[in-house]
């Protein structure tokens, strides 16, 4: 047995020399001894091989874990110093408006995955998302992203080889077993039940087998937390795919489970346990789990995640409450309601609907106090990228869908709507919906007329959940009625970002996310600490 681990390891060692720059040179000297000099003396090359064996540990050569067991202790020390040196140092002023107003443009997390700039977008770890799909492996050439290479370059910050990542589709497989309990917890829902309560409840089923909390009831070390918090988030990310593709087989397929094809990476996999096998539905989920996959730490299901983390509670209990925060309908539901609402319009007003139609129809929405849903972002100020990335793609492969042509004419028409609504003079609000009234038979705007005066969207432009419904619509995963699935896939991927917010929460006595605790106060605190102040 330590014979035959001991010669695989040394050929997976010899394929590894060229990738491995600081172990090309102590191989060297055994990739010369495997030729046929130990034919000559196979005794010792047994000997040396048990040797390599006992002294080396075979699995953390080039694999992740090796990278972060290698990158943690750095990062820790890196802290300390940033702690001691700048901790005194103002990141800025608190105002009212901010405490009130849901503590925008309030720096007060730290998240080192991402980061969101207002007219540009995302970038993970430096990288935009157009860089991404230049620089990450692809599954075949000029394709997007696989998502196992942002998994990769968000855990280490390093873009990864083509042969890492493949490795890392491997363990992931390798880590994909669902135990039957968590089939047996979602069916003791009825199938009725929101997709993101039955998707929820089997990441809670999944937690049974946290490694973190058998290790934490042993005592572990905390230096140690970040080992079994690693085994947790990468059992979770290994697993969630097939945990939605249930709970989406469940409600809409019969209940009929595609197993995991062993051959496939990620993306494409989860494709096809959903029931999906055309390449392009498989790029176009490689593309959707890359950019849903992060998107800084303040957003509503991130700092959930971050928060629940904060208290040491392990990955999977984590995960789910970011889930439950993710299922709201400003958040990750949007993706959902984009959709429906979408098809609403096509509904009534056919597919040919011309921008005049679709005007009234955004007016109809906003009148009947509803936001427009796509629309808007609580920190971008400009297009969002991911949408950006969702059109091209769009414009690649299904150029003349009558829903992505729907999608490009709301482009046009809801930015100027909205960046008009605060802008709206009482007067010319007033003959604007006399406007509306004459050309709509819809309902009447709301009684006051200065309703809109004082709404003012920070930001006009589609964000990501606008695009995404009409392409999953496209390759026939049209399901959108109020249990849409769009937010479980949306969900689904959210997962990868927080392993290594949750590995570094983790590290020890210098936490990386120290217990949060912010301090909240009263209105009347508010009126007269600002009388003081005055
Ligand atoms: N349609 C109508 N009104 C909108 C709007 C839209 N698309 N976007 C913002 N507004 C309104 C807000 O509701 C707010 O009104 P009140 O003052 O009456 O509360 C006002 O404009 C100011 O909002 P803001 O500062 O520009 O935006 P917020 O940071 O408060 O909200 C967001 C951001 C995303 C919740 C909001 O733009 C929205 O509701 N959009 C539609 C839903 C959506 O697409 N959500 C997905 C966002 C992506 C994600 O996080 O997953």
């Amino acid at each position: 047995m330590v014979f035959f681990r001991t010669v695989t390891a040394l050929s997976r060692l010899r394929s590894r020399v060229g990738q491995q720059s600081n172990l090309a040179n102590s191989v060297r000297w055994l990739q010369m001894q495997t030729s046929s000099d130990l034919v000559l003396s196979f005794p010792l090359f047994l000997l040396l091989c048990f040797v390599f064996f006992l002294v080396i540990d075979i699995d953390s050569i080039d694999d992740l874990h090796s990278h972060l067991k290698e990158m943690i202790p750095e990062q820790q020390e890196r802290l300390k110093k940033v702690k001691s040196e700048l901790g005194k140092i103002q990141l800025g002023n608190i105002t009212v408006d901010m405490v009130i107003g849901g503590m925008r443009g309030m720096t007060g997390l730290l998240w080192e995955t991402s980061l969101l700039d207002p007219d540009e977008g995302i970038r993970f770890r430096g990288l935009s998302i157009p860089e991404c799909q230049k620089l990450l492996p692809t599954a075949k050439p000029d394709g997007e992203p696989l998502p196992e290479g942002l998994l990769w370059l968000l855990l280490t910050g390093k873009v990864p080889t083509k042969e890492q990542v493949d490795a890392l589709s491997k363990e992931l497989r390798d880590r994909a077993t669902i135990p039957d309990y968590v089939y047996k917890a979602i069916d003791a829902l009825p199938e009725t039940a929101h997709p993101m309560t039955q998707f929820a409840s089997g990441v809670m089923a999944l937690q049974v087998q946290s490694e973190f909390q058998k290790a934490y009831e042993k005592g572990i070390h905390k230096s140690k937390y970040w080992e079994p918090t690693y085994e947790d988030s990468l059992n979770l990310i290994a697993r969630v795919p097939a945990v939605a593709a249930y709970v989406f087989r469940r409600i809409y397929k019969d209940g009929q489970v595609i197993p995991k094809d062993d051959s496939l990476d990620y993306g494409a996999n989860f494709s096809h346990m959903l029931g999906f096998d055309d390449p392009k539905m498989q790029e176009l989920m490689r593309l959707y789990v890359t950019i849903h996959s992060d998107h800084e730490g303040g957003n509503v299901s991130a700092h959930t995640g971050h928060l629940v983390a904060s208290a040491l509670s392990d990955p999977y209990l984590s995960f789910a409450a970011a889930l439950n925060g993710l299922a709201g309908p400003l958040h990750g539901l949007a993706n959902q309601e984009v959709l429906l609402w979408i098809k609403s319009v096509v509904e009534e007003c056919g597919e040919n609907i011309t921008k005049e139609q679709l005007n009234d129809y955004v007016w109809k929405t906003l009148n009947s106090g509803k936001v427009v849903p796509g629309f808007g972002h609580g920190v971008l100020r400009k297009t969002d990228p991911r949408y950006i990335c969702q059109r091209e793609f769009a414009l690649k492969h299904l150029p003349d869908d009558p829903l992505f042509q729907l999608v490009s004419k709301l482009f046009e028409v809801v930015p100027p709507i909205l960046t008009e609504l605060g802008k709206v003079s009482c007067l010319s609000f007033f003959f604007e919906q006399r406007l509306f009234l004459l050309h709509s038979s819809s309902s009447p705007p709301p009684s006051c007329p200065g309703y809109f005066k004082d709404l003012f969207v920070k930001n006009p432009w589609p964000n990501v959940d606008a695009h995404s419904g009409v392409l999953l619509n496209h390759f026939g995963l049209t399901e959108a009625r109020y249990c849409s699935p769009y937010s479980i896939l949306y969900c689904s991927f959210w997962c990868i970002k927080e392993p290594w917010n949750l590995l570094s929460a983790d590290m020890g006595p210098s936490s990386w996310v120290a217990l949060e605790r912010p301090k909240s106060v009263t209105l009347d605190w508010i009126e007269k600490h600002c009388k003081k102040a005055a």
